[in-house]
């Protein structure tokens, strides 16, 4: 391998790492999926920002529903067998979500604040 070909693969990996950190401090927010199957949640467990959109997709043959049991917002979809339901999640603590129909199929929402936009110290070294 020419040593011209390695200094073109550095690059090409520098362009990509750079492309990924910016991605991230834009703060994009990262959609979650859960899917909701008979007769569980998938993930059981989920952390997201604050801010963020939640998608709970129906995957399953029976009826189900999402109800916020307990937790710092409210919200509830209809009993449906497929579809979606989404919620953006606004305020930070533990939800704990349930199917109502169906004793058991719970699921656990963690909501932390985003942390603040980078600014500064990470500005890319002026060469
Ligand atoms: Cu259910």
């Amino acid at each position: 391998m020419t040593t011209r070909k390695l200094r073109g693969m550095a690059v090409a990996v520098t362009a990509v790492v750079a492309l990924a950190i910016l991605a991230s401090a834009a703060g994009a927010a990262a959609p979650h999926k859960i899917s909701v199957d008979d007769n569980f949640f998938k993930p059981k467990k989920v952390t997201v920002d604050v801010g963020d959109r939640v998608t709970w997709k129906w995957d399953g043959y029976v009826a189900h529903n999402v109800t916020v049991e307990k937790g710092p917002q409210k919200f509830k979809s209809k009993t449906k067998a497929d579809g979606t339901f989404s919620r953006v999640i606004k305020k930070a603590g533990v939800y704990r979500i349930v199917c109502t129909l169906h004793p058991g199929m719970t699921m656990r929402l963690t909501a932390v604040k985003a942390p603040p936009p980078t600014t500064g110290p990470t500005a890319p070294p002026s060469t």
